[in-house]
C-alpha cells in the first residue's frame, strides 16, 4: 500500500496525534512553523518534533514544507544567505533521518481561495475559488496597478456588481482569506504591504522565475543528495497566473522541463491532484505515468471546476479528478519500484484537505484541515487502493 500520511501542524493543531492514529494514518507530514521563513532549523528543534511524533507511535514521514524565502525567488540582493541557510536546514534534517522535503516556488502567496466555508448541498462546507470574488479583491480592494489588464470588460463589470453587493465585513473577510495566509503559508500580509511585495515581481518574467528555480535547485541539490533527501516541489495552486505574477509549476511540461534541467532523482515532485486538476488540460493519470519515477509525495483530493473559472473542493472520489485512474497508475509505479529494488517504495500519500462536516462544523479547525473531513477522505482513498490492488495484483 502507499504509505498513509496526515498533515499535522504541530502541538497547536486542533487535530491531535491520537486522532490521527485513530484515522489509520501511520506517517506524519509536519513542519516547524514556529521558525521564521529563511532561518535555519536547528537539529534540536527537529529532533524534538520527531520525538513527539514517535512517542505517539507514528513516524515523521515528510517535511511539508521548508519554505523558500521570497528573496530566493526574486534573486534579490543577499539571497545567497538564504540559500546557505536552506542547505544547512537540509543537512540538519538529513542528520535526523528525515528523507522527504516538500516545497513550492509560488511567488508571494502559497495557495489561494476566496471562500473558506462554501456550503455544500449535504450540509458540509468546502473551500472554493470564485473568479469574480478574486477579481473584486484585486480590482477594488487591493487596487493593484494595471490589474484591469488581466480582465475583460465583462469580467470587470461582473466583479463590480459583486463587490457592490458585499458588506464591509464581507469585504474584510475576502481580503483576509486571500492575503492573511492559509494554513501552511508561512507569510501573511496586510493590504498595505501587499502591493509593494507584488511590485518586487514587476520585472520578473516566467522564464526568469524558472531560471531562479533551477538556480536554487542547482545550489541545494548536492546537499540534498549528500543528506539523502528527496526534494519534491508542489505545483501552483491554482495552476495559472494570478495577480500578474509569474507561475512556473502548473503543467506536465513544466515538470518535464524541471526534470531535464536538474537531472537528479533527488529532484522530484509532490503530485497534487487537487492543484494540477484545476486545469482541464492536465491529464492526471497520464501525468502520473510520465512523471512517475520522481514522484516522491502525493496529495490526493479532487476539485470541481465550472466554465467561469471557479472551482471548489469536492469529495475525494468525486469532482473532476479520475481518482481511480490516478490511484491505479500510482500502484503500478509502486509495484515497479519494488520489482527493481528501489529504496523509495513508501510513496507517502495524504488525503489533502477535507470538508468541514459533523463535529468539524462546530470546532475551530485549520481551513481544509478538519479532522473528520480528512478522515472520510483517507478512508475512501484507502478503500479505493485496496480494491484496485486486489483486482489487478491477485
Ligand atoms: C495547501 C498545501 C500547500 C503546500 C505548499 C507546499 O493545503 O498543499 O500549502 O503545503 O504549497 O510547499
Amino acid at each position: 500500500m502507499l504509505e498513509q500520511t496526515w498533515r499535522w501542524y504541530g502541538p497547536e493543531d486542533p487535530v491531535s496525534l491520537s486522532d490521527i492514529k485513530q484515522a489509520g494514518a501511520t506517517g506524519i507530514v509536519s513542519a516547524l512553523h514556529h521558525i521564521p521563513n529563511g532561518e535555519i532549523w536547528p537539529i534540536s528543534e527537529i529532533q524534538k518534533r520527531k520525538d513527539c511524533i514517535e512517542e505517539a507511535g507514528l513516524t515523521w514521514s515528510v517535511v511539508e514544507s521548508v519554505p523558500i524565502h521570497e528573496s530566493i525567488k526574486t534573486q534579490a540582493d543577499g539571497y545567497m544567505h538564504y540559500v546557505e541557510n536552506y542547505k544547512q536546514t537540509l543537512a540538519n534534517l538529513g542528520s535526523c533521518n528525515i528523507d522527504i522535503v516538500c516545497y513550492n516556488f509560488m511567488p508571494v502567496l502559497d495557495w489561494t481561495r476566496t471562500d473558506l466555508e462554501y456550503q455544500m448541498e449535504d450540509g458540509s462546507t468546502a473551500l472554493r475559488f470564485e473568479a469574480k470574488a478574486f477579481a473584486a479583491f484585486e480590482l477594488f480592494l487591493l487596487k493593484r496597478p494595471n490589474a484591469e489588464k488581466s480582465y475583460t470588460e465583462e469580467e470587470i463589470s461582473s466583479a463590480k456588481t459583486y463587490f457592490d453587493s458585499l458588506t464591509k465585513s464581507e469585504k474584510e473577510k475576502l481580503t483576509k482569506n486571500i492575503i492573511a495566509g492559509l494554513p501552511g503559508a508561512e507569510e501573511g500580509y496586510t493590504l498595505a504591504e501587499f502591493n509593494s511585495i507584488l511590485a518586487n515581481y514587476k520585472d520578473i518574467t516566467p522564464l526568469d522565475l524558472k531560471k531562479h528555480l533551477y538556480d536554487f535547485l542547482g545550489h541545494i541539490m548536492p546537499t540534498a543528495e549528500k543528506a539523502k533527501i528527496l526534494m519534491c516541489i508542489h505545483p501552483d495552486d491554482p495552476p495559472y497566473p494570478i495577480l500578474g505574477l509569474p507561475r512556473v509549476v502548473s503543467t506536465q511540461q513544466d515538470i518535464l522541463e524541471l526534470y531535464r534541467a536538474i537531472d537528479s532523482p533527488n529532484c522530484g515532485l509532490t503530485f497534487c491532484t487537487g492543484s494540477f486538476g484545476v486545469l482541464e488540460n492536465n491529464d492526471l493519470p497520464e501525468m502520473v505515468r510520465r512523471l512517475a519515477d520522481r514522484i516522491h509525495f502525493i496529495h490526493l483530493r479532487s476539485t470541481k471546476r465550472d466554465s467561469n473559472g471557479n472551482f471548489h473542493e469536492a469529495n475525494h472520489l468525486e469532482g473532476d479528478v479520475d481518482m481511480y485512474a490516478v490511484m491505479k497508475a500510482l500502484i503500478i509505479e509502486q509495484e515497479k519500484r519494488k520489482k527493481v529494488g528501489r529504496k523509495d517504495i513508501r510513496m507517502p500519500m495524504r488525503p489533502d484537505h477535507g470538508h468541514k462536516m459533523l463535529d468539524d462544523l462546530t470546532k475551530k479547525t485549520n481551513p481544509g484541515y478538519s479532522g473528520i473531513g480528512r478522515l472520510r477522505g483517507l478512508a475512501e482513498l484507502r478503500g479505493l487502493e485496496l480494491g484496485i490492488r486486489k483486482s489487478i495484483l491477485n
